[in-house]
């Protein structure tokens, strides 16, 4: 019994020495400047959503808490515990009672039947009654000063919709890291979440907010004011998907617009899996997709169509109200949104992927018996030289992508170069898409294969059969052959992707 204290308190003591450790390292996340910045001395009042279903107790609790506990007390008005029918017993008297008696801000709604995510959400907001919404997932811990950098945008206008940035609580360790030093939110024509690099102009101007053309999900500030007469999210948008874009496209093309704020920040656990099923409304993503884009993405919404054609059979439902709405608000069309505001998204995400510069088996000129393989490595694996054959363990037929990078052909897996000084190996890393170290140009005069800015070509030792990186010299084991290569791409290498360089003002 004593060692059981003993060691409980040991574990209490590292407990406290780890908190400590987070909460400076917390502080070093945010940009340095982040500490010295003035905020508008009055704010706008807010009321804080968070849906949940069979969420776990520590993790609800420690949202309720961050945002009690690190936002002005003045600011928050309340905070809504939207239950999606949850199944879970501890979650039904045991949460009434103790926020009964410990959390005085925090009321409960129930939601009668399952109903997804953005049934939820709505729930929780029509109940709300202060100036701002801000909707949380169930499994979060709001940062240091996370919601003044939110607040002061929407004070100053109320049709702003701010996001805090995503930092990454482990799922398994609960370790608090950063997610990166932020991107802009957009898609590809799957409708899969994606990100634009920040603009220069925002880069310099950090950290100050900057322009997002989508949000990445449930994290977001929004005035009430401004959400209700956007008519919060469609009513017709079952369980969860597409939500963000519907409401995104509708801030931007109806006279809003979306900040990302570096200073605001908020962890979130990226779950492994759900433990819980989605209920049985069929493909309720499909049909949400699809009222998303017949509403909103005029022409645009075929390119969705040609990568997923089963879209086109499926019913979206009455869309009367979301168009007269549409028309009532006076929306910008689709196509200002793509040319204005992500108008570097069709030249990193094109509705359609130009033909590659070259595909096929790559080996050494002076030894075609041998080919590149990637044989199945994973993430870092090598990759080598190996005899040249089709069989279940080979991996060597790559495509030179529009992109610049070199991928296997049968999966999303690129050549890169964690470390491009001289004699260091070529791995596989997931694809990229364009830039960085995974930036190859084969060059078929002179055989080259070049990295990056081209003083380093592919190389090969003759012993290991390794594939390493050396500055370019011309020498046999640099000179290398591509099975096809398509002249006419490759002629017009350098101006793929180069020609995305702003905003195009054809509107
Ligand atoms: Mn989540």
């Amino acid at each position: 019994m004593r060692h059981q204290l003993k060691n409980f308190y040991r574990m209490k003591m590292l407990y406290l020495m780890e908190h400590q450790n987070s909460y400076q390292k917390i502080q070093r996340y945010r940009h340095k400047k982040c500490q010295s910045k003035k905020y508008l001395a009055s704010l706008p009042t807010v009321s804080v959503v968070v849906p949940f279903h069979n969420e776990h107790w520590s993790t609800l609790l420690r949202t309720v808490y961050s945002v009690l506990n690190r936002s002005p007390e003045h600011l928050i008005k309340e905070i809504f515990l939207v239950d999606d029918a949850s199944t879970k017993d501890f979650l039904k008297k045991k949460l009434d009672d103790y926020v009964e008696k410990n959390l005085k801000k925090v009321k409960i709604v129930r939601v009668k039947e399952r109903s997804g995510l953005i049934t939820a959400r709505l729930a929780g907001a029509k109940l709300a009654t202060a100036d701002v919404l801000v909707f949380l997932d169930s499994h979060t811990e709001a940062n240091v000063n996370w919601l003044p950098p939110l607040l002061d945008p929407i004070a100053r206008n109320y049709r702003t919709v701010m996001c805090p940035f995503i930092d990454v609580v482990a799922h398994d360790t609960f370790e608090y890291r950063a997610q990166d030093e932020g991107a802009r939110g957009a898609f590809d024509w799957e409708f899969f979440y994606k990100r634009l690099p920040i603009l220069p102009k925002d880069l310099e101007n950090m950290p100050e907010p900057f322009e997002s053309p989508v949000m990445a999900g449930g994290l977001f500030a929004i005035s009430r004011r401004f959400f209700w007469e956007l008519g919060g999210y469609d009513p017709g948008l079952d369980i969860w998907g597409g939500e963000q874009y519907e409401l995104s496209f509708k801030v931007w093309q109806c006279g809003g617009r979306m900040l990302d704020a570096p200073c605001s920040r908020v962890g979130h656990i990226y779950r492994k899996f759900a433990p819980f099923p989605n209920p049985n409304h069929g493909d309720f993503i499909g049909k949400n997709y699809r009222r998303v884009a017949e509403v909103w993405m005029d022409e645009y919404a075929e390119y969705l169509y040609q990568h997923r054609s089963h879209y086109r059979r499926i019913d979206p439902g009455d869309l009367t109200e979301q168009k007269e709405l549409r028309k009532r608000l006076n929306c910008k069309p689709f196509r200002w949104f793509m040319t204005q505001v992500a108008f570097d998204l069709i030249g990193k995400y094109p509705p359609v992927e130009p033909e590659p510069f070259a595909k096929g088996t790559i080996r050494p000129e002076s030894h075609p018996q041998l080919c590149v393989d990637a044989r199945r490595g994973k993430q870092m694996d090598k990759l080598y030289l190996k005899s040249c054959m089709e069989d279940a363990q080979s991996e060597q037929q790559f495509i030179f992508t529009w992109h610049k990078d070199i991928r296997s052909k049968s999966r999303n897996i690129c050549w890169d170069l964690p470390d491009s000084t001289p004699l260091k190996p070529v791995v596989l890393y997931s694809c990229h898409l364009g830039g960085g170290n995974q930036l190859w140009r084969y060059r078929p005069d002179t055989k080259l294969l070049k990295h990056g800015d081209g003083a380093k070509c592919l190389d090969w030792n003759r012993e290991t059969r390794d594939l390493y990186i050396n500055w370019c010299d011309g020498s046999a084991t640099q000179r290398w052959t591509v099975d096809s290569v398509d002249q006419k791409m490759m002629a017009q290498w350098d101006k793929v992707m180069d020609r995305v360089t702003g905003p195009t003002n054809d509107y």
